[in-house]
């Protein structure tokens, strides 16, 4: 394979489950009881939401994707020859490859995830699919503050690439800062593809983070059985049930592990009462209006320059670029 050169930057597995007992001890002793998205992600958590990528009820994917297949060419018009592509949280990195077969002449692709084995795969499938592109995966956990060595590759303009509507895991404050280092790292004339879900009908909303087969709520109350097998938990998952609501004046889908009963669990060498029906908000996934996205992008850096959306305006595909 050319190209494929593994970077680890940050930290070791083990200093990875001290940060998961750290975040999980410090968000359950909160008044409301919350846990960071990211912990959601572990290898069957990860498995779990490619499943709830196929799902009926969750439409993001698949308008991305037409979109992405639909205004190829616009894109690569707009971004040019000779670009490097960099994607915070790579995963599978389905899109990419649309993304990357559009370019002319795509200088080089820098995944970066947090998860060795998905980003290796990536990197792996990515390679086959194109040979000539030089591939540096770089293993990161890219919600902490991490430099990328993107300066050592000659290119025209540096892309970062950020799809699936992942910014809207991401409280307004998080948010600014991801897409300022993303600014950063795209530099002068850098450019910003994402994908942004839109607010719409509750149902529809309320429907996607809760599919009829139950894809979404095995892959929050495996939160619970991570926790269990990684630092020591003892949650019994048949006491919690997964909820999803919309709230509406935050504009975002909530999911929350609910408790069935009053009871007591352990986790981390801590011990924590849960009420009956007090809940762990274990996600948020915000629905931004495209003019408020806009300004939430400029504060970070990035001025509009192009957008796409489906016909019933639930998703779109921005692209910017740094000021
Ligand atoms: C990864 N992220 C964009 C998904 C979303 O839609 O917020 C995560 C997800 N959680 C439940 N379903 C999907």
């Amino acid at each position: 394979m050319i190209g494929i050169e593994e970077l680890m930057l940050g930290a070791p597995d083990r200093d990875e489950a001290v940060r998961f007992a750290r975040d999980v001890v410090h968000g359950l002793s909160r008044p409301r009881k919350a846990t960071p998205p990211k912990w959601l992600y572990d290898a069957r958590g990860s498995a779990l939401y490619e499943l709830i990528c196929g799902q009926p009820e969750y439409y993001p994917p698949r308008i991305e994707t037409a979109l992405l297949d639909r205004h190829a060419d616009e894109i690569a018009d707009a971004v040019g020859p000779d670009a490097l592509v960099f994607e915070y949280g790579a995963g599978s990195a389905r899109k990419t490859a649309l993304l990357l077969a559009a370019l002319r002449r795509p200088a080089a692709y820098v995944p970066v995830d947090i998860s060795r084995e998905a980003l290796l795969g990536a990197a792996e499938t990515m390679g086959a699919r194109f040979p000539r592109l030089p591939i540096r995966p770089v293993v990161a956990d890219f919600t902490l503050p991490v430099a990328l060595p993107l300066g050592e590759i000659p290119c025209s303009r540096r892309v970062a690439f950020f799809p699936g509507s992942t910014i809207g895991n991401f409280d307004p404050p998080e948010a600014v800062a991801l897409l300022r280092r993303m600014a950063l790292d795209a530099g002068r004339g850098g450019m910003l593809l994402v994908g942004v879900d839109l607010p719409k009908e509750e149902a529809t909303l309320v429907a996607a983070y809760d599919d009829a087969r139950g894809i979404t709520a095995a892959f929050d109350l495996n939160l619970l059985a991570r926790m269990n097998r990684e630092i020591g938990g003892d949650f019994r998952l048949s006491a919690f049930r997964h909820v999803a609501v919309w709230d509406p004046r935050l504009s975002r889908v909530e999911m929350h592990l609910e408790s069935r009963e009053a009871q007591v669990a352990s986790v981390a060498g801590r011990t924590f009462a849960f009420g009956m029906g007090e809940t762990v908000h274990t996600e948020s996934a915000y629905k931004w209006d495209p003019r408020a996205f806009d300004a939430l992008a400029a504060i970070a850096g990035w001025r509009t320059e192009a957008a796409w959306m489906d016909d019933r305006a639930w998703f779109a595909l921005k692209l910017y670029r740094t000021g």
